[in-house]
């Protein structure tokens, strides 16, 4: 695998070098069925390039999480096809799970998740997905297509039974009568508000390795405002940390995705917010294992 031109954080060469890092970043720009805005293949790139602004230092952990090493790796080719693409993200995550890398994958659509989960899947004998997103995703079919962003956690629960559902303002009637007939552990985010959603409880019911799905359409505008399909009344960036360090508390995560970002160029905020997400998620999973410098 080649390292990628513009890697995350824009990092000295040995802090990125694929042999010594934990982490690997693997852009993935596939936009197949988007339903109403589109951008979503340019954001690895926009996300990439707004990373070189970060700080490596982390105030809160008074630590670097690029300690750890992050490799970004180059993209693969894509096939055009939605099973061709699938097929390609899970042998590729794979290869990288066999090389032991912390695999964090930057969509591109919703649609790709499935590949990852499955390359997960077939590392751990029992595999949690937790999704942070505006929709449900839970449709049998979309536009005809299976394998659409709006059917992705409906492919997942294919592959895992074992889901939780975070941050939901909006479903279909079909979608809202799966959730009650299936027992599904899928938070809407006016119960979540209300405290009415105990996301422990829904935690101890997981397996102990789980993989994070977050599909930046969750956030509030004021956060990620360039979305594919934008929801208003979505977490804001403290509350969504809050929810994201108490499932790196509380399981192994073992690996992630942030997809749906949605290229605009006269949008600055929503590509660095993704950015500084990701290495904050870095940083919740490896905090314990990095030097404290002040
Ligand atoms: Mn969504």
């Amino acid at each position: 695998m080649k390292p990628h031109p513009t890697p995350f954080l824009s990092p000295p060469p040995e802090r990125c070098a694929l042999e010594h890092a934990r982490v690997v970043v693997l852009p993935f720009p596939y936009e197949g069925g988007i339903s109403y805005g589109a951008g979503a293949a340019a954001a690895p790139r926009a996300i990439l390039e707004a990373s070189a602004q970060l700080e490596f230092y982390d105030e809160v952990l008074e630590a670097e999480p690029l300690e750890m090493g992050i490799a970004t790796v180059e993209t693969p080719q894509i096939p055009p096809h939605p099973e061709g693409m699938v097929h390609t993200l899970f042998e590729t995550v794979r290869n990288l799970l066999e090389k032991d890398k912390f695999v964090v994958v930057l969509g591109g659509d919703h649609s790709i998740t499935s590949g990852s989960v499955r390359a997960f899947m077939e590392k751990n004998e029992a595999l949690g997905v937790i999704q942070l997103d505006a929709h449900a995703d839970l449709r049998e079919t979309y536009d005809g297509s299976p394998l659409s962003h709006a059917c992705v956690m409906a492919r997942i629960r294919e592959i895992t039974p074992h889901t939780v559902q975070l941050g939901i303002r909006s479903l279909s009637a079909e979608e809202a009568r799966r959730v009650q007939q299936d027992g599904l552990l899928l938070s809407p985010l006016h119960q979540w508000r209300q405290g009415a959603f105990d996301l422990q409880e829904a935690l101890r019911r997981l397996p102990e390795r789980v993989f994070i799905t977050v599909d930046v359409d969750v956030f509030d505008w004021s956060v990620v405002s360039s979305t594919g399909t934008p929801e208003p009344g979505g977490l804001f960036w403290d509350e969504a940390l809050g929810i994201l360090k108490t499932i790196f508390d509380a399981k192994d995560v073992v690996g992630f995705d942030v997809v749906e970002l949605a290229y605009k160029k006269d949008d600055m905020n929503s590509p660095f917010a993704v950015a500084k997400l990701i290495y904050k998620m870095i940083g919740f999973k490896f905090h314990r294992q990095l030097t404290r410098i002040c």
